[in-house]
């Protein structure tokens, strides 16, 4: 029923719109008319122009205004803060350009629509003109290209300098794995051919780090340490998004990839800050992957040192039979995070 109205709707539309153009067909056919028939088109038309700006605009704030609550709440990441300004700088170019631009163009439609008293103004070209906008956008754009660059570097070229908390997180279709390295801070190396049901990330036993390697479906991290993502897939290409944090990192097939951030609030803090009492963050799949891709995701919380400690305790070993074989971890030891090992890759 619904269907047949609106096809009648466009239907019926259609055949106005046939019909004013036979008008407009006919009206042209009688000389005289002609130009009175083309004064009235160039006057709407220029109306037209001028109420598409006004109402363009009064949309474009109200829009601005109505979906800002859904963009992400303040960065809880250290680098976050710097990749939010550079965000703000590009946010306020476009949008001066895009106005300038766009008043101008739709103002000139409406403002100098023919006139027969009026002759056009000719001129073949203009240096001044030419060098302005072209010297000006190449300023500004090199300006931001390079920044941004450079932010990229420094956000990149962390992870082979520092000591961080190793965290592997292994992607597949169509979940997330966590493996902690344990006392000995090391991640053992892992090798594809060795992956099982009872070894889904396929964790080397015979490498002798692997014993206190901690498996989790949650990706827990302490405020304030230095965190190094070592990312891996099995299958296709996913991509490890942490939006809350602006962190995001392709999980890639055959290799290792990595990226270092410091979380600089708990799940708690960002509660408060939200006004939120149910925030949670999250990891989600940021690559289309496969059918269940929407639900690719993870529990990510953010917890002060000691409650992550005691987290780590309660989680699985990789190897449950191998615990008996190696001394408990003591908790300072775990506290000071240093890492030096590698995951291999597959
Ligand atoms: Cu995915």
């Amino acid at each position: 029923m619904n269907i047949l109205l609106i096809l009648a709707v466009v239907f019926g539309t259609l055949v106005l719109v046939r019909l004013a153009n036979v008008a407009a067909i006919a009206s042209k056919l009688s000389e005289e008319n002609e130009e009175a028939e083309q004064e009235s088109a160039n006057r709407w038309n220029s109306i037209g122009m001028l109420t598409f700006l006004i109402v363009g605009i009064i949309t474009m704030f109200y829009l601005i205004n109505a979906y800002s609550p859904l963009m992400l709440p303040v960065s809880a990441s250290e680098h976050g803060v710097t990749i939010d300004n550079l965000m703000s700088v590009n946010w306020i170019v476009l949008f001066i350009t895009f106005l300038i631009t766009q008043i101008l163009l739709f103002f000139f439609a409406f403002k100098y629509k023919f006139n027969k008293n009026r002759r056009s103004f000719y001129f073949h070209d203009n240096n001044k003109l030419e060098a302005v906008w072209t010297i000006i956008p190449t300023i500004v754009l090199a300006s931001l290209i390079v920044t941004g660059l450079r932010e990229w570097n420094d956000i990149t070229n962390k992870s082979d300098k520092m000591d961080g908390l190793k965290i592997q997180i292994y992607a597949k279709q169509f979940d997330f794995t966590a493996r902690y390295a344990g006392a000995d801070k090391t991640l053992a190396k892992t090798n594809f051919r060795l992956i099982s049901d009872a070894n889904p990330l396929g964790v080397d036993s015979s490498d002798n780090s692997s014993a206190d390697d901690i498996i989790a479906k949650e990706l827990v991290m302490p405020k304030g340490a230095e965190i190094e993502l070592v990312i891996n897939s099995r299958d296709v290409i996913h991509s490890v998004y942490l939006p809350h944090f602006r962190v995001q990192m392709n999980a890639v097939p055959g290799m290792t990839t990595r990226f270092s951030f410091k979380p600089t609030m708990t799940t708690a803090e960002m509660q408060k800050e939200t006004k939120n009492p149910k925030f949670e963050y999250v990891m989600l799949c940021n690559k289309v992957c496969g059918v269940a891709h929407y639900n690719m995701k993870m529990p990510v919380r953010v917890v002060e040192m000691a409650e992550y400690q005691d987290w780590l305790k309660t989680q699985p070993l990789v190897f449950p039979a191998a615990a008996d074989t190696i001394a408990p971890a003591s908790s300072s030891a775990t506290a000071e995070m240093m890492s030096t090992s590698t995951t291999g890759t597959n």
